[in-house]
């Protein structure tokens, strides 16, 4: 099991990596190449040079988080090829600097969804927030807004400027797409993409919808135990992985989180974790919390069990954490809370392995 911490390259993060040095237990970042086009191929030179600058700062990179799909790819338009191409090529490109896992979304028009990114919370803190009536009032083209507006100006990871543009457009389009379309869609990537994953020794990890629930009349297919199950059957490549996301299964309240960790980590599928807690508020309102246990409604400690219990040896991370003692830092990405979530972390971990003993 390595810990590591999603840092963004370019100067895009208030974190730096000699921060990320110090804190105890984590051995390397997840990143990405963000400035470069969805569907273009991550050039190489630029990919050496990420790589140098994080082994600079005695850090790792093994993970990459996200190379993001061309929406041509969900949408399955005789274009997708060429995107497919593309993303094979960058598969090529990550393998040549020993990427080993490579975490991606399948979700269409947006990634993540959250209604406020800074709620205030009686102590102080701040947290990112999600209550559905506030979404489903917003006309999905105000979101994007309201996202960029309360961003602080960073970017937010997923939500790229040219994939805005079309989004109108786009939200049009899948009202006519089929859910059973949709998984088609997903598959071909997968048949595609996996052969050459398999190759190059990267596991394909990809993010569950944040939130589970289908939106705006989009399809909506990595939300549950079953939906996973029916993902994995679509294509059995021991490179065809999860990227098991409590805080984003986790809202849907039907979801057994340490029964699926069990049952896809034990199947050798979670390559890579992200682990935070939430706080229900109904059945499709949350806050994001701090990580242990007392603080949310996600069992914590009985999902790193089940991870340990199982073998995994893949890579986890904080995730998300609050905004605490006046950082200043883009939403869910400061240092301060994620140290402290990945350090409660670290500590089960190393629990349950003295256990053991
Ligand atoms: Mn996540």
């Amino acid at each position: 099991m390595k810990l590591i911490l999603r840092w963004f390259s370019g100067g895009d993060d208030s974190v730096t990596l000699q921060q990320i040095k110090q804190i105890p237990g984590i051995v390397g970042v997840a990143t990405s190449l963000s400035d470069v086009p969805v569907g273009e191929v991550w050039p190489l030179e630029r990919l050496i040079a990420l790589k140098e600058e994080i082994a600079t700062a005695g850090l790792e990179v093994e993970v990459i988080e996200s190379v993001n799909i061309h929406e041509d790819i969900k949408k399955g338009l005789p274009t997708r090829d060429r995107y497919i191409e593309n993303y094979i090529k960058t598969l090529a490109n990550l393998s040549i600097i020993e990427i080993k896992c490579l975490c991606y979304n399948f979700m269409p028009v947006f990634d993540w969804i959250r209604s406020d990114l800074a709620f205030k919370l009686a102590d102080g803190s701040s947290v990112m927030s999600y209550r559905q009536e506030e979404v489903l009032r917003m006309n999905p083209l105000n979101m994007a807004e309201s996202m960029f507006s309360k961003a602080k100006g960073y970017s937010l990871p997923g939500w790229e400027e040219e994939r805005l543009a079309a989004m109108a457009r786009d939200i049009e389009y899948y009202q006519n797409v089929t859910v059973d379309q949709y998984w088609a869609n997903l598959q071909y990537f997968l048949d595609a993409v996996l052969p050459y994953a398999e190759r190059y020794d990267i596991k394909m990890a990809i993010h569950p919808d944040d939130p589970p629930w289908p939106l705006f009349g989009l399809p909506k297919v990595i939300t549950n135990a079953e939906n996973i199950r029916t993902f994995l059957a679509l294509n059995d490549s021991p490179a065809n992985g999860l990227t098991f996301c409590a805080g984003s299964l986790g809202a849907n309240l039907d979801n057994d989180l340490p029964a699926m960790a069990k049952e896809f980590s034990a199947r050798g599928r979670i390559p890579f974790a992200h682990l935070r807690n939430i706080k229900r508020l109904s059945a499709q309102d949350f806050d994001e919390s701090a990580h242990p246990n007392s603080y949310g409604d996600l069992d914590l400690f009985a999902i790193i069990k089940a991870l340990h219990d199982t073998g995994f040896d893949g890579y986890i991370r904080p995730d998300h954490g609050r905004m605490i003692w006046g950082e200043e830092a883009r939403p869910g990405y400061g240092l301060y809370d994620r140290a402290l979530g990945i350090t409660y972390l670290y500590g089960l971990w190393e629990a349950l392995t003295k256990l053991q003993c």
